[in-house]
């Protein structure tokens, strides 16, 4: 039985194989993958994104309750797009989220850049599909807010929340960018912490301000404190209100349409990627080089025979053969 069949069955081994062989982008992972793709489509993902130790993981760990409560299964993945220097977030994740671990209704995983920020994106949409697969009801997908990533997670989910704190009116500010556009739920955590309605009343007058319709969305503001477990409830109903709202609407397969068309792109860019990898400091390259130098061809000319030749090393993809990428 291959690993996507069992990952179909439930089983958690197999899960957690693959999503590894996601991480490391090996070729048997990508073809399982191929396999589990008709198996995916009924997860519900909310993208939980916000600055390092604004509460994430807390919450997270208070949605997972909530949920299972209801008798939903839910998947989590933790990413750390730092982890590769610092090593440690990722550790504070699984003990945070550690009362949940001998649930079999919960899988919880980590996910390491391993040096790789751009690949990212696409392991993360992987291992959502594979909880999918699993038949996780809901998957939260945690990410440090840092730049990319953190967009492609928000433009992936069915529902993006950002977690702010009090006291972070300044981040405000510099979140405006491609971020706050994409946002449906605005959670600010630590609630017992002065100046949460200060926050709230900013965070108000800015949404008035940059109403860009989200599709008709008017996102909510929440406000909890996770240690305490407070809110938990609220936040949880917002997430639902925002599901329907998008069932209703018909948005949720616009949304899930713009997922495949992220991952698509995703993993093209990783074709070029590693294409351009292989190219630097090989002998093809250097003889490009040389006859750019020696006047024999321009660099325009020599990028064309460069893509000529991607085109030929992705039709060896395509038939699987010995020397694919
Ligand atoms: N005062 C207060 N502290 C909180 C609250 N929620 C979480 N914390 C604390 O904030 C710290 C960080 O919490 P995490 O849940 O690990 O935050 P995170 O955003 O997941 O952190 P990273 O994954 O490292 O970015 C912990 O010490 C929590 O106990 C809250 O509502 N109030
Ligand atoms: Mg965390």
């Amino acid at each position: 039985m291959g690993l996507a069949e069992k990952i179909v069955r439930g089983d958690v081994q197999a899960a957690a194989r693959l999503i590894s062989g996601l991480e490391d982008g090996s070729p048997e992972a990508l073809d399982e993958m191929d396999s589990l793709y008709p198996h995916t489509g009924r997860a519900y993902v909310v993208g939980v994104t916000g600055a390092p130790g604004v509460g994430k993981s807390t919450l997270t760990d208070n949605l997972i309750a909530f949920f299972r409560k209801q008798d939903m299964k839910v998947g989590v993945i933790a990413i750390d797009p730092t982890s590769a220097l610092t090593g440690g977030a990722l550790l504070g994740d699984r003990i945070r989220m550690q009362r949940h671990s001998a649930d079999s209704g919960v899988f919880i995983r980590s996910l390491a850049t391993r040096g790789w920020v751009g690949g990212l994106a696409r392991a993360a949409i992987g291992a959502v599909h594979v909880m999918d697969a699993m038949g996780k009801d809901i998957v939260m997908v945690e990410t440090v807010g840092s730049g990319q990533i953190e967009i492609d997670i928000v433009r992936a989910s069915d529902t993006a929340l950002i977690v702010l704190t009090p006291g972070a009116g300044d981040s405000i500010q510099m979140m405006k960018a491609g971020i706050l556009e994409a946002v449906d739920i605005f959670v600010i955590n630590k609630a017992d912490m002065e100046g949460a309605d200060r926050l709230k009343a900013e965070l108000e007058l800015m949404l008035q301000e940059n109403n860009k319709g989200n599709g008709g969305w008017q996102p909510e503001i929440v406000l909890t404190e996770a240690i305490n477990d407070r809110g938990t409830g609220e936040l949880a109903g917002a997430i639902v209100k925002h599901k329907g709202f998008l069932v209703d609407g018909g948005a949720l397969s616009k949304r899930r349409r713009q997922r495949v068309r992220l991952e698509l792109l995703e993993t093209v860019e990783g074709y070029v990627r590693d294409f351009i990898k292989k190219l630097d400091g090989g002998d093809y390259l250097e003889k490009l080089v040389d006859d750019i130098l020696q006047g024999r061809t321009s660099p325009r000319s020599a990028s064309l025979e460069i893509t000529g030749s991607l085109a030929g090393d992705l039709d060896k993809l395509r038939s699987k053969g010995e020397d694919g990428l």
